[in-house]
């Protein structure tokens, strides 16, 4: 394989990470393009895979964008989709890829499970013998203090389950600033990969016929699916059993209700000269029985 891919060019870059992650603002970056459609509301923005070419120094260089997982408008199977599409067709026409560059938000003050998930997620489509061509940038550091941002990207470096296998693999972890020198330093790590590489996703697509749902991300995305659809059911059983708790408790307050209406009836048929016409029968009874008188002298 040469080192000119069949794209026309030297080097070919796919960038990946979750929506909002800023591919589309580090392209701009590196390219100095400032067309390019970034999202600055709280909705995903990129819709579509899309190749940006430039030339850095005498090196043709193509960023490969891609929309982000955990997208507002679509769902992580679109987006598998859309991705798989796109990197099985450049195989197929022997456009091969020089590196991959995941760039993650430290903006999450906990590495939460979605994250850890969507992580999981780019494993299964790189593949492990892809991971000594992956640079892990990490984002938004303007955003925290030098000492959290370094201390959550530490902390997922450490994990086996985030990055820690990747590192052990090979890839590396570095830092973006969000600046021109920032992004074309970046850039040129990764063009000093000398020969294409394959992902996983891509070997599998064409074993498969191009059959997503049979590739290892695909079998990764619907485990999770399960796994969100049994939690969600346990959600559902866990409020109709409530609801029978609350409506049993109801049932115990309504007959509360009925007995206090009850005596609150009572209060109000009341009459206390009927009250004194029945002491005044009882407590001569009562005084006649004490005094050994037969009920009827009294009388
Ligand atoms: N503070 C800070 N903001 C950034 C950085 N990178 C991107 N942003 C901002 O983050 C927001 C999202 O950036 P995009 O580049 O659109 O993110 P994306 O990964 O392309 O998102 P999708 O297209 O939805 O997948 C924009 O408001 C950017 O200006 C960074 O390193 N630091
Ligand atoms: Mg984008």
């Amino acid at each position: 394989m040469t080192r000119q891919n069949m794209a026309g060019s030297d080097i070919l870059i796919a960038v990946i990470g979750v929506t909002g992650a800023g591919k589309t603002s580090f392209i701009s970056r590196a390219t100095g393009r400032s067309d390019l459609r970034i999202g600055h509301g709280i909705d995903s923005c990129t819709e579509n895979v899309v190749a940006v070419t430039y030339m850095l120094g005498r090196q043709k260089v193509t960023l490969i964008d891609t929309p982000g997982f955990d997208d507002s408008e679509r769902s992580d199977t679109d987006v598998l989709e859309l991705i798989a599409a796109y990197m099985a067709k450049s195989y197929e026409n022997g456009t091969l890829l020089t590196g991959i560059l995941f760039l993650q938000p430290l903006s999450q003050v906990r590495l939460q499970g979605s994250e850890k998930k969507r992580t999981r997620l780019f494993k299964t489509i790189l593949g492990e013998n892809a991971y000594q061509r992956v640079v892990i940038a990490t984002t938004m550091w303007n955003q925290l203090s030098e000492t959290e941002a370094t201390a959550r990207q530490d902390q997922r470096k450490i994990r086996a389950d985030v990055w820690g296998d990747m590192i052990s693999r090979g890839a590396r972890v570095v830092r973006h600033d969000d600046n021109a020198e920032s992004a074309t330093a970046i850039v040129q790590l990764l063009a000093q990969f000398q020969t294409p590489v394959t992902l996983q996703i891509q070997q599998e697509l064409l074993a498969c016929n191009g059959r997503v749902a049979r590739t290892s991300a695909g079998r990764q995305l619907d485990e999770d699916l399960g796994a969100e659809i049994a939690k969600l059911r346990e959600e559902v059983e866990a409020l109709r059993l409530a609801r029978e708790d609350t409506a049993s408790e109801n049932r115990d307050l309504r007959d509360k209700i009925a007995k206090l209406e009850q005596e609150r009836d009572k209060l109000q048929d009341s009459d206390y000269r009927q009250l004194e016409r029945i002491l005044a029968q009882v407590i001569p009874l009562v005084l006649g029985v004490a005094l050994g008188v037969p009920p009827c002298i009294v009388q």
